[in-house]
């Protein structure tokens, strides 16, 4: 590393703005005038994770040198006392991604080099096909392959539900979905519905699309371990690529219940923030793919850590790849990706809008489904303060979910 530049931190600025929907960026400035961008938006908790950085997390860092990544990381985890958490570990990940970017502009490498260089060409994606019906959704997995997508996410509306999960319904985007009314949106949720509908997807989706295409879907954290299990079942003569969050899992032993009776290959890991949440799952072997994100699960020193831990026991990574993460995190995921032995694939819903695009600038480009890493020093992102001013944060909540009965379900 240079040892001219003094990396001595001298500003750690916290930005909440809303091109596009909200997001939460971390800008860390050192006396040599280099500064590392991070992302810590907590989709629905973003002042919190703010108000954090700014009144608790960023006295401590001023003064500090920013080459000492791990140390700095330890710092805010341990050094809290109040360990792990959502808004703690975002906060950890919005600085850590930060320091990295600084580290790699001081070294004038691309952060992937300084993980251990390129394991693969490009980083393979996946993207989202959803649709009011089966044919509709099927029409737009067919567009998704056509476009070079070797992997699709297929989900569809639920007869007899008056919203789904992931499903559209005439909005542009979820953040319009999320943000149309002033409190959470409620949507129904019915699992017998749900489980006579889903086969049908699948069936027709092999049937259209053929065997070639990965086809993954997302159950949303809705059903019981045995409900999955039996989905699981369903949907083995369909050879998906994952089924994700089919339970909710802060009891990781639920997998072992479904992990008995499918093969169906399982992932989670999206509103994991550290290693410890998905420590049983990764060792017992119960899934295939773990799927945190750096914004969530403390940034690249972390998830370095857990695509190590998991490489032991067969399972990949498959980051995170929603529209409330920012080009801050998918420059972060793409280093990350593009490093990982064990990288499985990730999730990818487009860079971002129009006005994300005025705000953020990136050097990742995304060619027949994969994303190419440039080959900037550091991760290759920026971030135009002035843009972000002029798209003022607008305060959204995810949905909540209710039975038909009136039951509070997940979402
Ligand atoms: C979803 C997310 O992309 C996914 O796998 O689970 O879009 C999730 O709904 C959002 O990140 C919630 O903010
Ligand atoms: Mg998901």
């Amino acid at each position: 590393m240079s040892k001219t530049q003094d990396l001595t931190i001298t500003d750690v600025r916290v930005i909440v703005s809303s091109p596009g929907r909200n997001f939460v960026t971390v800008k860390i400035v050192t006396e040599s005038g280099l500064y590392g961008i991070g992302d810590a938006t907590v989709n629905g908790r973003e002042q919190a994770v703010a108000t954090y950085l700014r009144e608790h997390v960023a006295p401590c860092l001023i003064g500090r040198n920013a080459h000492q990544i791990e140390d700095i990381w330890q710092y805010l985890y341990k050094g809290v006392y109040w360990r792990k958490g959502p808004i703690n570990m975002a906060a950890i990940a919005g600085v850590d991604v930060a320091l990295w970017d600084i580290k790699g502009k001081a070294a004038g490498l691309p952060v992937y080099e300084l993980l251990g260089g390129k394991s693969r060409k490009a980083v393979t994606t996946y993207a989202h096909a959803t649709g009011e019906t089966v044919a509709d959704t099927l029409d737009k997995a067919e567009a998704l392959i056509a476009q070079g997508f070797t992997a699709v996410r297929l989900q569809t509306a639920v007869p007899g539900l008056d919203a789904s999960y992931g499903v559209l319904r005439g909005q542009k985007d979820y953040f319009e979905q999320q943000s149309s009314r002033p409190l959470p949106p409620e949507e129904p949720w019915s699992t017998r519905k749900y489980m006579n509908a889903i086969e049908a997807l699948f069936r027709e989706a092999r049937a259209r699309l053929g065997d070639e295409v990965a086809l993954c879907h997302d159950v949303h954290s809705r059903l019981t371990p045995i409900e999955a299990a039996r989905l699981g079942k369903m949907l083995e003569p369909y050879d998906l690529l994952f089924l994700e969050d089919a339970v909710a899992a802060e009891n990781q032993d639920s997998y072992r219940v479904i992990r008995d009776h499918t093969t169906t290959p399982l992932a989670i890991g999206e509103i994991y923030n550290t290693i410890w949440d998905c420590k049983e799952m990764i060792q017992n072997q119960w899934i295939d793919y773990i799927r945190c994100a750096t914004t969530h699960a403390g940034g690249i020193t972390a998830m370095r850590r857990i695509a190590d831990f998991a490489a032991l026991f067969h399972v990949r990574i498959a980051p995170h790849g929603a529209p409330d993460l920012s080009p801050a995190c998918y420059a972060a995921q793409a280093h990350l990706g593009i490093w990982a032995p064990n990288f499985g694939i990730q999730e990818f819903v487009g860079f971002g809008s129009e006005a994300s695009a005025e705000v953020f600038s990136h050097d990742l480009t995304l060619e027949n489904g994969m994303i190419h890493v440039g080959d900037s020093p550091g991760l290759g992102v920026d971030f135009d303060e002035e843009a972000a001013a002029r798209h003022p944060y607008k305060r959204s909540y995810l949905p909540v979910s209710r039975l038909e009965d009136g039951t509070l379900w997940s979402w």
